[in-house]
């Protein structure tokens, strides 16, 4: 039996283009180019919006925020100043995924993340999730995500390229849109007051302005006309007692990296604040798209190519060409890096997929993501989950599917089932059918930090062979 299972499973069609990976339906801050509508609004370039939780194609919104947090509305971020394009960001919260060399790197046990947006241009290698993405219905307002190799992650999702969020699902339209600035962490605020209690008072906004905008920013932003430069990370840092914004000054000088020159643009942002790396790229042909810069002392970073433990640079790695170019990014390690206060935060925020033990002769065509949610009108976190690629497309029959919950803590406790479901495969869903699954997190509960292991198996009526168990994901309360 269970071998014609898996000969029936060998035999499906492959995949549409799906979302997958760890930041299916995940909530983060973004900025966009000019002429991305959100919906049918056009959206500003120096304002930070907000991914609405869950695979949905809702717009990304400016939002208020939640009480004793930073407001990351413009009005209060950049009161008075004229209009500019944010280029790069990054609340200084990222963690550095390299050695000394510029070599992605992640410890044992942790799973290392980089999640990142490409520009309008990129091309893409034959063959690669990227180029796909450009022949279809885009790739610039896409968001990517690649698991460091080593990471604790199923193994079919190590080291390869996947699309966490197509355009729609970030809620972009326009003839053209671009997301073209990614941080995960400010959204963290804004989800639910326990999520954000665990984020720093008083954050740091690190930013680059665009080239053609320089001129619009006040001189004194720059601390001096040699350092005004697109290639210049700039700061503002959240006082929570006025809750006001500091006036920008500069955080990094383009000359602080070895190397670079005062007509160069940083065009992507992922800055480790407590260790001063930056893993970043530039708007410059001559330099790989994807970079690392690592301090030596005296403020100087040495700028290296970021590469894989071979030599390899990640930016082929990432199927880009020479020629392509990244234009947001974000760099994090649920698992064992940053702060252990940034890490609780990250690991009740972020479901980790973990290999499927369950039934591992199963390959898993459907795939899972978790994330926490809130529910405002009962003042309620929750578990998000989301189950996608299910039923197949074009399968007339009905399938039925489980979610239960394990306790990995307390392993004697059996699988728990908590809900099943009835699916056709509908028309007008989004590719693979996202199905979400949302559990309450009772109050008591919400910062004790108790892991909650997500687990689902379907199984098709009229094929009853083709059951599938994806990997499951751990979240902690
Ligand atoms: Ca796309
Ligand atoms: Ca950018
Ligand atoms: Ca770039």
């Amino acid at each position: 039996m269970l071998h014609t299972t898996v000969l029936l499973l060998t035999l499906l069609p492959p995949q549409g283009n799906e979302s997958q990976g760890p930041l299916v339906g995940f909530p983060h801050a973004i900025s966009v180019s000019a002429g991305t509508l959100g919906g049918t609004a056009p959206l500003g370039v120096s304002t930070l919006y907000f991914k609405i939780p869950g695979v949905t194609t809702a717009p990304p919104l400016e939002l208020a925020p939640l009480p004793k947090t930073p407001d990351f509305r413009r009005s209060a971020m950049f009161p008075a100043a004229p209009a500019f394009d944010i280029h790069a960001m990054s609340l200084g919260l990222d963690w550095f995924l390299a050695d000394a060399m510029g070599r992605a790197v992640v410890p044992s046990g942790g799973w290392g993340m980089i999640s990142f947006s490409v520009t309008k241009g990129t091309v893409g290698v034959a063959g690669s999730v990227i180029h796909s993405e450009v022949l279809g219905d885009g790739a610039a307002a896409d968001l990517f995500t690649w698991l460091i190799p080593g990471s604790a992650a199923p193994a079919s999702w190590v080291g390869e390229v996947q699309r966490g969020q197509n355009g729609e699902e970030v809620g972009l339209s326009g003839l053209s849109p671009d997301l073209d600035g990614h941080d995960i962490f400010p959204a963290g605020y804004l989800l639910s007051p326990a999520i954000a209690a665990m984020l720093p008072a008083r954050p740091s906004f690190y930013f680059c302005v665009a080239k053609a905008t320089l001129d619009a920013v006040p001189a004194a932003w720059w601390g001096g006309a040699a350092n005004k430069s697109a290639a210049t990370v700039l700061r503002i840092k959240w006082d929570d007692v006025t809750r006001t914004w500091s006036t920008p000054e500069v955080a990094l000088k383009w000359s602080d990296f070895v190397g670079m020159t005062q007509d160069e643009a940083i065009d992507a942002l992922a800055y480790d604040e407590l260790r001063g790396s930056v893993t970043f790229s530039t708007t410059s042909a001559a330099r790989d798209p994807l970079l690392v810069g690592i301090p030596i002392g005296g403020g100087k970073l040495k700028v290296l190519t970021y590469t894989d433990m071979g030599g390899t640079p990640v930016s082929k790695r990432l199927g880009l060409l020479q020629t392509d170019d990244i234009d947001a990014l974000c760099t994090t390690d649920p698992g064992m890096g940053h702060t252990a206060q940034i890490r609780q935060h990250l690991q009740a925020r972020l479901g980790h997929p973990e290999p499927q033990r369950l039934l591992p002769q199963l390959p898993g065509r459907t795939s899972v993501a978790a994330f926490r949610g809130f529910d405002s009108a009962i003042n309620q976190d929750s578990f998000d989950c989301w189950l996608i690629g299910w039923p197949r497309p074009k399968q007339p029959a009905q399938s039925i599917g489980v979610v239960g919950i394990t306790f990995p803590s307390a392993p004697a406790i059996p699988l728990f089932p908590l809900q099943s479901f009835v699916r056709t495969p509908q028309p007008g869903q989004l590719p693979g059918g996202p199905l979400g699954f949302r559990l309450q997190v009772p109050s008591a509960y919400v910062l004790l930090g108790i892991p909650v292991q997500f687990h689902w198996i379907t199984a098709e009526q009229q094929n009853p062979g083709v059951v599938d168990v994806p990997h499951p994901v751990t979240i902690r309360s």
